[in-house]
């Protein structure tokens, strides 16, 4: 649990400045967005300017959730008084256009729940204990009086669902779920989110899902998959990398499966890796490879081929059975 001190020092922070940006990870997911649009709502219901700055990926789900029309790509530091980043924890992993203008920044805060980080800034609020940075938000809010209006609890309410599949990983916590009441309370429009992420499967979604099938190998026992998608498959199949992750649970929620990973080729040669797992430590497993992430959902690069990154799969799907 955050202490009251840090949340307070933080939130005056907020009081003062009258210009906010606010920024996010690359490749945003719904935890990104919506802690990104909860802060922004937040800040314009205090009296503030408050923009969201981030580079959106191809139209996806997302953008029916969050209103991606009005993000903004270009950042100069010295019109904004503040700068704020949510759900990511290390300069490095902002979008490149934004890192040189955000290092210029009169004030940087950052909101987040991730273990690894760089210590950019000594404005930050950080708590791994979270499941989501919409969780951490939601108590940033509560905790220094701000009423979270009902545009606001859908916001924080889709990163919640998004970084715990609705309750479904082991993140899931009594402060999840008393989270959750309140943001229900607050007026989330629950089934607006339900509706948008999991219940809208189009035929394009199905193509996606056999593909995805067709394109995971498991190791002898069945116990480990792995599924990669090259830019050629994604071209091929008319989406964007965003769309697959929709995916990203169901290989380890095969009966039997323990581990599961999912490369997807983001440049050539360069893929992101995520790996989701049932009572294995994913997060040990992702910190040797140059990761990170959280036990049971994490990721690392890899950069190589194809054909190197399945010769290294078979030997990850082994090395992670035996992270007990
Ligand atoms: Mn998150």
């Amino acid at each position: 649990m955050m202490t009251e001190t840090a949340s307070s020092k933080i939130f005056k922070l907020f009081q003062k400045a009258k210009k906010i940006a606010i920024f996010t990870h690359i490749n945003p997911d719904p935890d990104a967005y919506g802690s990104a649009f909860g802060v922004r709502e937040m800040c314009k219901d205090m009296g503030k300017v408050a923009e969201v700055f981030a580079v959106k990926n191809p139209e996806s789900y997302l953008d029916q959730i969050f209103p991606l029309t009005e993000l903004k790509t270009k950042f100069s530091a010295e019109e904004f008084d503040m700068a704020v980043i949510v759900d990511v924890n290390a300069l490095s992993r902002v979008h490149q256009s934004f890192r040189e203008e955000i290092s210029k920044a009169k004030t940087v805060v950052v909101l987040d729940h991730h273990l690894q980080g760089e210590e950019f800034t000594n404005n930050q609020l950080v708590d791994t204990k979270m499941a989501a940075c919409a969780q951490l938000v939601a108590h940033f809010m509560l905790d220094n009086g701000q009423t979270i209006t009902p545009k606001t609890a859908t916001y924080l309410w889709a990163g919640l669902m998004g970084d715990t599949d609705r309750f479904l990983h082991s993140n899931l916590s009594h402060d999840v779920l008393e989270i959750g009441l309140k943001l229900y309370d607050a007026g989330a429009d629950t089934q607006f989110v339900y509706d948008k992420m999991y219940r809208t499967n189009s035929l394009r979604d199905i193509a996606l899902q056999r593909k995805f099938f067709a394109n995971t190998k498991f190791n002898s026992g069945k116990t480990a998959g792995f599924t990669i998608f090259t830019q050629k498959d994604i071209k091929k199949l008319g989406i964007d990398q965003e769309m697959i992750k929709k995916f990203t649970n169901c290989i380890v929620q095969l009966d039997g499966v323990l581990a599961s990973f999912l490369a997807i080729e983001y440049e050539a040669n360069h893929f992101k890796i995520s790996i989701r797992t049932k009572g294995l430590d994913a997060r040990s497993f992702a910190i040797q490879q140059g990761g990170g992430g959280h036990v049971c959902a994490s990721g690392f690069n890899f950069d190589g081929t194809k054909k190197q990154l399945r010769r290294n799969a078979k030997k990850w799907c082994e090395e992670i059975l035996k992270m007990k």
